[in-house]
């Protein structure tokens, strides 16, 4: 069997708690073999290439650590200034500068020639997410001949965003390296496809085969899921039910509303509160019924936009409770603490509705997770955003557009009313395709695509 080389941005340990993801790749790793390679989040004053081993419970990760000037161009710069804002549909938040552009293409290369030498004939390459575009074709620069597929966790923009990217050009030619692109959904794919077809003269072939030149790549549509399994252990678990009682205790008898979210624009956070804010004004018998928490830990936080956001969401929230608050009783609480896996999963199911309203996001794991922890005999609504990756998969979920204040309060007011034999039909199609298409069924979708790909020329 052959074994997995995972490359990531960041690496996850054997060690310890986990999301979905790291659970998925590291079964694989132990069942398979190989390495899981990637920055170690550290800096040093000059980049070395040293590698740093490790070996927890059957796998193995190998982490470089990287020098102020990759921190700054690749990481903080292209990834988090140019690439998510721009793939996340804002351009008015993207920054082109070609400093972040050259930093982002040698810490790719560092990567590449750290990485190269450790990679088997047999194994199979599986490249992940949107810092590591050009790492295949670096590879293949280096005489790598192995399969090598590619995961995007985020969506792909549309064409007429993405040709304001001065390098839009060569990174989706460096991405024709790869012998397959994963996407979340159906949707990505015709993105990327759009481009590669009128911007660069490529062809579709067989509806799933972009040709340009003497490049052949496959592309997927393979949406992410979760642990379902072990996710609704999570909910069993004495940590999750002491969280359930005391965070039912604490809305004595009130509807809780619940978002969990990484503090980032494409959440949708301040849309979300000016959302409930409408529910508010617009039902007052309701106003008292209701508490809205918001749990937020701050990410990116050397980012600018990422502490605008802050501010403006402590200032929303400081508004809507000081214009609605009583003696007894405040709209929302907002939490920016992050909080371990088991705690959340008492937090959901304590939770009558999930409220998750990204502006634009790839697939959205805490929409699945949601689900997975409700009560079968008595289950919360999930409200999802149609912008989300997931609302392909998860119609049952009352779908709202995130920008109407209207729509999302309309869609509160339904699931609050909504009568229990509706939430458990609706709750009953989610909960059987989170199970179904979990991480576990992802991560083989993904696989096993990688191995068909044909033996060529490469
Ligand atoms: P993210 O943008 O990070 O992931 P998401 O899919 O929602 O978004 O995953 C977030 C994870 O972090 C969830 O497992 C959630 O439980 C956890 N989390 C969030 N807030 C937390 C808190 N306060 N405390 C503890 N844990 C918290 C990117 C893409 C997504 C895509 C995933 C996977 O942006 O669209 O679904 O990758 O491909």
């Amino acid at each position: 069997m052959s074994r997995i080389i995972v490359i990531s941005n960041r690496v996850s340990t054997g060690g310890g708690a986990h999301g979905g993801l790291a659970t998925a790749l590291h079964a694989a790793l132990r069942e398979n073999g190989g390495i899981w390679f990637g920055w170690s989040g550290e800096r040093v004053e000059q980049f070395t290439g040293l590698i740093n081993f490790q070996r927890e419970n059957g796998v193995t990760t190998a982490t470089v650590d990287l020098d102020d000037h990759d921190i700054e161009e690749y990481y903080n710069g292209y990834a988090n200034r140019t690439l998510w804002p721009l793939f996340h549909y804002r351009i008015d938040l993207a920054e082109y500068e070609r400093d972040f552009a050259g930093g982002y293409q040698r810490t790719n290369k560092r990567f590449a020639d750290t990485v190269s030498p450790l990679i088997e004939p047999e194994d199979l390459v599986w490249v992940h997410d949107y810092h590591m575009f050009p790492l295949g074709a670096e590879l293949r620069k280096r005489g790598v001949r192995n399969r090598i597929g590619f995961f995007l966790h985020i969506p792909w923009p549309p064409r007429r965003l993405l040709v304001t990217l001065p390098e839009a050009e060569e990174l989706v030619k460096a991405l024709l390296a790869y012998d397959l692109i994963g996407f979340h959904t159906p949707e990505w794919v015709e993105s990327f496809c759009d481009y590669v077809c009128h911007e660069l003269g490529g062809t579709l072939e067989g509806g799933n085969e972009l040709v340009l030149g003497k490049r052949r790549v496959r592309l997927i549509a393979c949406p992410i899921g979760i642990d379902a399994a072990e996710f609704a252990k999570l909910t069993e678990s004495d940590t999750a039910r002491q969280t359930f009682e005391r965070v039912r205790e604490s809305v004595v008898g009130r509807a809780l509303i619940v978002g969990v979210d990484r503090l980032d624009y494409s959440k949708g956070l301040e849309e979300r509160f000016l959302g409930y804010e409408r529910f508010l004004t617009d039902n007052p018998e309701e106003r008292k019924e209701v508490v809205l928490l918001q749990i937020a830990p701050p990410s990116r936080a050397s980012v600018d936009s990422y502490q605008r956001i802050r501010s403006t969401l402590e200032g929303l929230a400081g508004r809507i409770n000081g214009a609605h608050a009583a003696l007894d009783w405040v709209p929302i609480r907002y939490v920016n603490q992050g909080y371990p896996r088991d705690v959340l999963a008492g937090v959901y199911r304590a939770s009558k509705i999930g409220l998750v309203t990204p502006l634009r996001d790839g697939m959205n794991l805490v929409a699945k997770e949601y689900v997975a922890a409700q009560d079968p005999e008595d289950p919360g609504v999930l409200i999802l955003s149609r912008f989300a990756g997931a609302a392909e998969q998860m119609p049952d979920a009352l779908l709202v557009n995130p920008y109407s204040a209207e729509e999302m309060s309309d869609a509160i007011r339904q699931a609050l009313i909504m009568p229990r034999e509706e939430r458990i039909r609706r709750w009953e199609t989610l909960i059987r395709d989170v199970q179904e298409q979990d991480v576990v069924w992802w991560r083989t979708q993904f696989t096993e695509a990688l191995k068909a790909v044909p033996e060529r020329a490469r």
